[in-house]
């Protein structure tokens, strides 16, 4: 067993979609414990904290323009291997070719929207996941 806690986003088109039930329903069948939310609509710096391995990238911007457009729910889950067994749940970054059954696959493609519409975030490492966590719920 490797208890881990993850930090899970609903991100602005997953809550305005009103998929925000659909995707932690999906966490906790999983078997992952949801352990603290908070929704909010995130500013700049801390967007900018926690995408800070981004900034230069031509999608930098948008991504957080995009984040910044409304509420977000800010999850932590905690589960055995969950950090990769968020991301696995998630499916790949773009979701026109995220495997069906995943959130992205099954969920994250509606008319017009572009990858960073991909309604979810999920940490990647250990090491993310302690640092995201203290950015978001501090
Ligand atoms: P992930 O969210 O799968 O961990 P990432 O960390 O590489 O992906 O990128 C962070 C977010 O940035 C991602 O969820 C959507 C956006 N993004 C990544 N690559 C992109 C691209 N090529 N074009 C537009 N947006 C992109
Ligand atoms: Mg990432």
């Amino acid at each position: 067993m490797a208890i881990e806690e993850t930090l899970v986003l609903v991100k602005p088109d997953g809550v305005k979609r009103q998929l925000t039930g659909e995707i932690l329903s999906r966490i906790e069948r999983k078997g992952y414990e949801i352990v603290d939310i908070r929704k909010f609509t995130p500013e700049r710096e801390l967007l900018a904290a926690h995408y800070a391995e981004h900034e230069g990238k031509p999608f930098y911007e948008p991504l957080v323009e995009f984040m910044m457009s409304g509420d977000v729910v800010a999850v932590r889950v905690a589960g055995d291997r969950v950090i990769e067994g968020f991301r696995s749940l998630a499916g790949t970054t773009d979701p026109t070719t995220a495997a069906p059954g995943t959130i992205r696959g099954d969920l994250g493609r509606d008319w017009g929207l572009k990858v960073q519409q991909n309604l979810v975030h999920g940490s990647d490492s250990v090491e993310s996941a302690q640092r995201e966590l203290g950015l978001w719920f501090g």
